[in-house]
Formats: C-alpha cells, structure tokens, sequence
C-alpha cells in the first residue's frame, strides 16, 4: 500500500472511495510520487519479475500478433497481488498502430454493440469510423463543432455482449469474437501459464481526458479460475487495485500505451477503478507508437495506411482505449439463453460505468465518469 495512501485512511472506513477522490482531484492536482511505475520498474519492496513461460509462445506466433518475444518481455508481479501479472508494453515497434486501428476503426463495427446503439438506429452507427474521420481535429474557425461519433464513443462490446441491465452474458446475445483479438489474448494468457484461454468477450472502453471509471468488480463471467486481461493505448491511465473489500487501501499504478494486465487467481476478483487520464510520457507519446515499415519488425501485422493513422492519431492525442478480454464460460460449459424481454431493457440501456459493491451501473449520461 502506498505511504501516503496508509497515512490518509482510517481504519473501516471505504478506503479505496477516498483513494479514488485523491487522483480524480483536479485542484490541486495530486502528488503522483506514489504511482508504482512499471514502466522504470527497478524491482524493490513492491515489484518484482513475473515468471513467463518462454517455450509457450514461438517467435513467429508472438510476431504474428505485434508482440516482441516472449523471452524479451519485462513483466512484474506486485507485492500482496498474487496472480496480477503487469507487462510493460510487450509490443513490437510499429505494432501498436495496428492494435489502435482496429479498436478505433474496426471493433466498433456491426455486429459489436457500443454505447450508440442504445440511443440512434443501426443505419447511423453503421459507419462510425467513415462518419468521423473527415471532421475529427478539423478546427472550425473559433466556432466549436459538433462531438463525431467517434468522440462520442464509450464502450464496445465483441463476443458475449454484456448486458450492463441485467449484469450478466446471455447465449443468444452474442456475435463472433473477433480472431486477430483473440490470438493476440491467447498468445500473452499462454506466456503467463494459462495455456487454452478462450476470448469470449471483451468490453472496450473509451476515455477522453476527463473520463474516469467507477470502483468494481468483474465478477459476472462464470468461470472466474480463467484470468482477466487488460490492454491499455493512447494516453495514460492511473489504475487502482485493491482488495476484496472496499477498507482495502488500493495500490495505484500508471498505465501506459501498450502495457498488459493480467488479473488472474487471487487478484482475478479484487477491486479496481480507472480514477484519471494523464498525458502520455514522451517514449510512448504518438511520435512513437505510428505504424512500422514493412522492413520494420512489427511489419507482419496487416499495414496501417497514413491516412487512417491519421485519424487515430488526431483522436489518440486526447483519448485512451481500454480493452479487456474475459473468459466467460468453464470449458464444456453453455450459457442460459436470456428471455426476450430483457434483451429488450438492453437496448434501453446505457454507457459504462461502475458503482458500489461490484455492481455495474447504468447512467443516462454520455459519460464514463462515475462519481462512487
Ligand atoms: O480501463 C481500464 O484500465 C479498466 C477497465 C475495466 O476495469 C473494465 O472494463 O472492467
Ligand atoms: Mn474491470
């Protein structure tokens, strides 16, 4: 637990609440002295290397999704977290371009749902990306311009759509999870001793550079002995992880672009908030995350035209993506079929966000801020 967070807490009271306060504060901004960075991470009194397995993952497999070799990755656990795995931007150079397209441009594609679906007909959200693309960055002349859809954008969801309604995943509400995704999570989950991982959901949040997420729980997946796993890109992210009870001080931790979590045993069901959205650092700023040359080791990814990471970059400079991969069922396991009618709350529903006790909470506003 950080010094300062201790000294702050009394005890029984909701110490994560109050944690979470401090880093959302805007005036005056909080002291960050007490982010565990794994970025510079020097192993010490709460950092230590994770144990990978090597020979799980080949060279090429690990290419063929963006990735450096497993062998070459810098991948921590965290004192008092057993199972919470962070590696430090695993990501070849050049490969992150790729990742960011396919999040901006096409997961939010039909058949995936996103935030709006549940306020304008399929025929207007069909195309975000091509609705988008032209005015984003465009400065209008002192006048400001409407938000595109892409600014507008919350949260996505691939495979097992969750139903933030009813808290739960339901047989008949599900497309195909989409597979470049799924190899990339099935490559990091085998490197970390979790080999036969299957991506069945995956629920992508979108944060501009005010949006925070409330505290929870992701406890709604039914098998949770399957890990949780997190990738972060664009602009930074400090992440709170706590216990299993909100007295728990949390640990907060910087998330950069291309950093992976992985929440698995112990850690799979603790507390855990998004309080704020920090500028990137300058080594992982845009200038260095663009698209790979074909000569360039991440050059087996499918390429990045300029114009596209044009557009990613113009929305990437303000906004950070969230992407987490969950394993909805045990193996062999099926889910119930939901009954119509609260298929039908789900598209009444809306945006992302969390509240007490785990719970998932529905707002009505356009927002992922959530007070707690
Ligand atoms: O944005 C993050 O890092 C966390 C996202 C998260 O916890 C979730 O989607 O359940
Ligand atoms: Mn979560």
């Amino acid at each position: 637990m950080a010094k300062m967070a201790a000294s702050m807490v009394e005890s029984g009271e909701d110490a994560f609440r109050k944690i979470f306060k401090f880093y959302k504060r805007r005036e005056p901004p909080p002291d960050l002295r007490d982010v565990t960075d794994f970025c510079c991470g020097v192993p010490g009194d709460k950092i230590f290397p994770a144990k990978l397995d090597p020979a799980a993952v080949s060279d090429e497999e690990a290419a063929r999704v963006g990735l450096k070799p497993v062998r070459d990755w810098r991948a921590f656990g965290l004192q008092g977290y057993p199972g919470f795995i962070f590696i430090s931007n695993p990501f070849l150079r050049g490969s992150h371009a790729f990742w960011i397209r396919q999040c901006l441009k096409t997961y939010p594609q039909k058949p995936n749902i996103c935030n709006l679906d549940m306020h304008m007909c399929p025929a207007d959200t069909q195309d975000i990306w091509g609705r988008s693309a032209h005015d984003l960055g465009s400065a209008s002349s002192g006048k400001r311009r409407p938000k595109t859809l892409l600014e507008k954008l919350r949260w996505v969801t691939l495979g097992y759509h969750y139903n933030w309604d009813t808290k739960t995943y339901s047989a008949n509400n599900h497309t195909v999870f989409p597979a470049d995704l799924h190899s990339l999570s099935f490559q990091i989950t085998a490197a970390c001793g979790f080999p036969e991982f299957s991506s069945e959901a995956a629920i992508l949040n979108y944060y501009r550079s005010d949006s925070s997420l409330g505290i929870h729980v992701d406890e709604s997946e039914l098998d949770h002995t399957r890990p949780l796993l997190s990738f972060s890109f664009g602009q930074s992210a400090i992440f709170l992880l706590g216990g299993t009870c909100r007295q728990d001080a949390p640990t907060a931790m910087f998330m950069h672009s291309g950093d992976v979590m992985v929440m698995s045993g112990q850690s799979r069901l603790l507390y855990h908030a998004v309080p704020r959205i920090l500028p990137a650092p300058q080594e992982r700023a845009l200038e260095n995350l663009g698209p790979a040359s074909a000569q360039q080791d991440g050059g087996v990814l499918e390429p990045v035209s300029d114009e596209d990471w044009a557009v990613c970059c113009r929305y990437i400079q303000s906004s950070r993506v969230n992407v987490t991969v969950r394993q909805v069922l045990a193996p062999g396991r099926s889910l119930p079929e939901t009954p119509p009618a609260s298929l039908q709350r789900t598209a009444g529903g809306q945006v992302v966000g969390y509240h007490d006790g785990g719970k998932r909470k529905r707002s009505n506003s356009d927002s992922n801020t959530v007070e707690t």
